[in-house]
């Protein structure tokens, strides 16, 4: 059972201005499926090849790289896409609104302390917003490894994510990281990341 690549849930323009439709075809058709492609082959034929991608994950520090990078790839990304969305942004509600306001003050102060985390990210990587044992913490991670890494750093429940590698931004923004990391506020999907945080409680 070899892995796939899951449709964009919406079309490739689709949440232009904020990610343009080029970068947002190139991300999803080239690079992901690269992720996936590359997956599939370094499972194959080994006894990770019947194993699903969240077992692979949470064990990642034990096996090959190219798995970890690959499987690490292929897991970000199709969670990525989800937490995107168009005429999306705004603000959360709800319960996760109230855990924002408790653990970082205001939605404002969290928003600074995840722009500064995928800011200051040298490199390739991505920063998280995490739930871990009912608390909500912000992390980054190098490359593709993600929070339910048995290597990482903050371990838990990713429930937003924002890609920072150079090819998520670069054909729009060039090296201005923090003006995409701007314009990704007015494409969260707010809703799908309350589903997420109020599932991993
Ligand atoms: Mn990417």
């Amino acid at each position: 059972m070899a892995f796939t690549l899951p449709a964009l849930p919406y079309a490739p323009a689709a949440l232009e201005p904020s990610i343009d439709a080029m970068t947002m075809q190139i991300h999803h058709d080239k690079h992901h499926q690269a992720y996936v492609d590359n997956l599939n082959k370094a499972v194959a034929g080994t006894p990770n090849e019947n194993k699903s991608l969240e077992e692979l994950v949470a064990v990642a520090g034990t096996l090959p790289p190219a798995i970890r990078n690959n499987g690490g790839g292929h897991w970000n990304h199709s969670f990525f896409w989800l937490i995107l969305a168009p005429n999306a942004g705004g603000k959360p509600t709800g319960k996760l609104a109230q855990s924002i306001d408790a653990d970082f003050g205001s939605f404002d102060a969290f928003k600074e302390k995840f722009a500064a985390a995928a800011t200051g990210r040298f490199g390739s990587g991505w920063a998280w917003l995490v739930e871990q044992d009912g608390k909500l913490l912000i992390s980054s991670t190098p490359n593709q490894d993600n929070p339910l890494m048995d290597v990482a750093e903050v371990k838990g429940t990713p429930i937003l994510g924002v890609d920072v590698w150079e090819h998520a931004y670069y054909l729009k923004y060039q090296n201005r990281r923090p003006e995409y990391l701007a314009a990704f506020w007015n494409v969260v999907n707010w809703q799908e990341v309350n589903k997420r945080y109020e599932a991993s409680l």
